[in-house]
């Protein structure tokens, strides 16, 4: 490294530099936006945090990846809006009310006030004119606008039904908080609970969400796939199977496998279908099927209709008719099937569903083959001759042909699924229907800490919504929070008892609260026009800014978040309020930060920090001395307690290293592992880099204009290869690897040429380097180009641009040899490494003919010469 002698630069102290450059960008309003029509303008939006308290590392990943974005489109020329808020409505506040005695709207300001100057400290250039909070008022208010626009739709409807219900956190749980059939926070087990429930009739827009995902080429395939999954549409038909003895009533079932019809030798019926108690009038064996119910109903429905879950059955005693054999088939009750799903009747075919296979065997019902394998089967016969004596599993495959079914026999099963179809309609036996996984959202919540639904009963008029003039229905203050029993709000007699805005009569407050998801369904619309009091947001503004150009979160949020927050587009869209269909352009999904784990015997997980010895002597517990156990590279959490805390992070090493450690260590949508010589190697090289340039500012009155190509190739090259890792698919990582790169070629240029030969091109590469840093490493850049002699914000600069004259190289002739003797020559450029050469010795076309596919034994490079392979 050269020492300057002509200035002292000055060590890189990141802690005093650091707030100096906060300040001054918050004091000018640097990031402050505005609608500018003759601008075009990004987007850029992070997923708000839930305010818990303190920030972790996955949220300083996040958000240093969407201030990169940010910072480098406004670098771009683009007008950028890149706000930030709080997801402030959840449990968290309400449980911390009930272990602490806090009120949760002050546990909620805290938290926010102190993540807030935590966010700061990290230098990310957000518009806080635009904050928002989901939990004031004047937010929760447009949720409530929302509701009632879609309860005069029909979108917001009320119905009993099973809910998840969570015993330990008392609330009921959206499907998609249920997990492996725990709750999503708390793990406990779900039970099922028939409760009163308002919903959003999201399945209202199925076949949109669903055509929407095959236009977001933006978005990561695996969360399409995982949005699609989640819609499930299925397409069948719905038939008739006529009861046998009551040939006026049937069973009606949905199957997507209609070409299978021949084959269904039994009806099963969901153990909740409605049909069960006629069928059970007067039978035997009555009670016995009822306990089977009762039993099977208490059954996690998931756990009960898994793939793998053993299935249970039991036989009514009725039996119904095949529609196309006219033949008698026994009803049975089965525990895999769901009531909620088709109509929740199915017919079985054990030749060919597994399921029905299985369930067949086991209970002795005949099995009949209606479609031959085109190719030997790897169950039954030789080929075209599967047997329905001899199958050992279902024939599943959709090839081959019909056979004992009918007029339709020696149809292929694609060409019968249509045929049939056609015929079930023009026989009146059912119609074609589509169905989809999809449910309807339900959003009531028997919480606090939530938006009120804005309904009343009323004893004379019923159901009445909250007139729009008396939004909000704002939470009541005080309100005893003891975490047991149903709707805190049912305690507060004030809130609760009104009088009915119709009638003037008595009348009651719907005391649920809705959803948090509702809050961050809609909130990057609120940013646009965070403080208006008249509209939830201005639709020019919306117009101006919609739809949001880059979106950057957590994976976790795949399917509920992201699949609410396009169905709510939707629906603003059908209340006219904005013209886009969909919310997020791109959407990146930024992988965990994740550390090794250590465990203990005896004290459970260690920080790896505090675990004893070496990796050769084993590593002990600092509290007992027992051996560590050196568990897996995990997710941070504190369970665990493999975290790191961006704080100290901070205090230790500075933000522009925190952030340049994450987004060097990975690609931003991989797993990131955290690791201590990762971010000294941040750090080291911005110390590089401020003595660096530092010691170029005392140099930069020299004149002369010594054209040195060769650098300027790499700071071309540079620009390109940052310019084109950010415009492609922010691979943020790739870029700084490339900064560091330029950093070498720099250093190895002005140790080559000297000092004394400084001019144009090293003013150029330094200045550059500096600029393309600064989206990264904000802080460092800022101070760098004001000692650099420049007076403006670096990020007033425009991007650097590469000119493809600056990259074209010279380039050299290099002779190669196999064995010494000359045998051909390549042209390279003149600045290729030697791998480079070598490779392109070995590819050439002359070489590989000589050497006939004979590996040499070694290569031998003479500096911009030749070549020499040994055989
Ligand atoms: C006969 C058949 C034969 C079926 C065959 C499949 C294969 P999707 O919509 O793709 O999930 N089914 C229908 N309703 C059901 C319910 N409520 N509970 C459990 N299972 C149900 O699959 C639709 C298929 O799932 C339907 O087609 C039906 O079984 C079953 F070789 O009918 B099939
Ligand atoms: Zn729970």
């Amino acid at each position: 490294m050269k020492e300057t002698t002509a200035q002292q630069p000055g060590t890189y102290n990141p802690q005093s530099i650091e707030p100096f450059w906060q300040q001054r960008w918050e004091a000018g309003n640097a990031f402050r936006v505005a609608e500018d029509p003759k601008r075009s303008k990004y987007y850029c939006l992070v997923m708000f945090p839930y305010p818990s308290g303190r920030i972790h590392m996955g949220h300083v990943r996040n958000y240093v990846i969407g201030d990169v974005v940010a910072r480098y489109k406004s670098m771009r020329g683009l007008n950028v809006l890149h706000p930030m808020g709080w997801d402030a409505f959840g449990l968290p506040a309400e449980n911390a009310a009930i272990e602490r005695g806090v009120h949760p709207s002050h546990w909620t300001d805290e938290n926010m006030l102190y993540m807030r100057t935590q966010l700061r400290r990290l230098g990310l250039s957000y518009d806080w004119e635009r904050e928002v909070a989901t939990c004031k008022p004047d937010y929760y208010k447009w949720n409530q606008w929302f509701f009632l626009k879609m309860h005069e739709r029909g979108l917001a409807y009320k119905k009993m039904s099973a809910v998840n219900w969570c015993p330990s956190c008392e609330t009921v749980l959206a499907n998609e908080q249920v997990i492996d059939g725990a709750c999503w926070r708390c793990d406990s087990a779900v039970v099922q609970k028939e409760l009163s429930q308002w919903f959003f009739k999201i399945t209202a827009y199925a076949e949109e969400l669903l055509s929407g995902c095959d236009r977001l080429s933006g978005w990561p395939e695996r969360v399409l796939t995982m949005q699609r999954n989640w819609i499930g549409k299925s397409v069948g038909v719905e038939a008739d199977f006529p009861l046998a003895d009551q040939k006026n009533q049937a069973i009606r079932i949905f199957t997507t496998r209609q070409d299978t019809l021949f084959g269904a030798t039994f009806v099963t019926l969901a153990p909740e279908h409605p049909i069960v108690e006629e069928l059970l009038k007067g039978r035997k064996n009555a009670s016995e099927v009822r306990n089977f119910i009762e039993r099977t109903k208490k059954q996690d429905k998931t756990v009960r209709t898994a793939e793998g879950a053993e299935k249970e059955g039991i036989f009514t005693g009725a039996y119904a008719v095949n529609p196309m054999t006219k033949e008698r088939i026994p009803i049975w009750i089965g525990n895999f099937v769901l009531m909620e799903y088709g109509t929740g009747a199915i017919m079985c075919v054990p030749a060919h569903d597994q399921r029905d296979f299985e369930f067949a065997k086991k209970y002795r019902i005949p099995i009949r083959v209606v479609i031959q394998s085109a190719s030997p089967p790897a169950a039954g016969g030789p080929e075209g001759t599967l047997q329905s004596e001899e199958l050992t599993a279902a024939y599943v495959e959709e090839t081959g042909k019909l056979v004992d079914s009918g007029k339709f026999s020696g149809l292929s099963p694609h060409e019968a699924l249509e045929k049939i179809a056609v015929f079930i309609e023009s026989e009146k036996l059912g119609a074609r229907k589509v169905n989809y996984k999809l449910r309807d959202w339900g959003i009531s919540r028997q919480r606090y800490w939530g938006t009120p639904i804005p309904i009343l009963y009323c004893d004379k008029c019923g159901t009445v919504p909250v007139p729009y003039d008396d939004l909000p229905v704002t939470l009541p203050q005080d309100v005893p929070l003891t975490g047991k029993g149903g709707s805190p709000l049912l305690e507060d007699k004030t809130f609760l008892n009104v009088k009915c805005p119709r009638c003037k009569s008595p009348a009651r407050r719907e005391t649920d609260t809705m959803d948090t998801f509702v809050d961050s369904s809609w909130y990057f619309l609120r940013y646009l026009s965070p403080g208006l009091n008249t509209a939830p947001f201005d639709m020019k503004s919306a117009a101006y800014w919609m739809p949001v150009d880059q979106y950057i979160g957590g994976i976790e949020h795949a399917v509920l978040h992201l699949l609410y927050a396009r169905f709510f587009t939707k629906v603003v869209r059908d209340l006219g309020l904005v013209k886009t269909n969909e919310p997020f352009t791109n959407l990146l999904t930024q992988g965990m930060v994740c550390m090794e784990t250590y465990r203990c015997e005896e004290h459970r997980w260690l920080f790896p920090g505090e675990v004893i010895g070496s990796e050769k002597d084993g590593w002990r517990c600092p509290h007992c001395s027992r051996p560590a156990m050196r568990g897996r590279v995990e997710k941070m959490s504190k369970s665990k307690k493999n975290i790191v805390d961006p704080e100290q992070l901070i205090a230790t090493y500075g933000a522009d290293t925190a952030r340049l450690f994450s987004l060097f260590a990975a690609p931003p949508e991989k797993d990131l592992e955290w690791n201590d010589a990762g971010v000294e190697g941040a750090s080291r090289f911005l110390n590089r880099v401020w003595r660096l340039v530092t010691s170029h500012a005392g140099s930069q009155t020299a004149t002369g204009t010594e054209w040195t190509a060769a650098l300027r190739r790499v700071t071309h090259r540079t620009i390109k290869k940052v310019t084109e890792d950010l415009d492609k698919s922010f691979q943020f990582n790739t870029a700084v690897a490339a900064l560091m790169e330029f950093y070498n070629a720099i250093t190895d240029w002005e140790r080559e040429v000297g000092a004394a030969q400084n001019g144009e091109a090293l003013d150029e590469a330094i200045r550059t380097l500096v600029i393309l840093l600064s989206p990264f490493a904000p802080h460092i850049a800022e101070e760098l180009w004001k000692r650099l002699g420049h007076a403006g914000s670096v990020f007033m600069q425009p991007w650097p641009r590469w000119t493809e004259a600056a990259l074209a190289t010279d380039e050299i002739t290099i002779v190669i040899q196999i064995n010494g003797k000359l045998r051909s020559q390549i042209r390279v450029p003149a600045d290729s490494d030697e791998k480079e050469i070598q490779s392109s010795a070995l590819a050439d076309s002359k070489i590989r003919e000589w050497l006939k596919g004979q590996s040499p034994k070694k290569v031998i490079y003479v500096k911009g010469r030749l070549v020499n392979i040994v055989v």
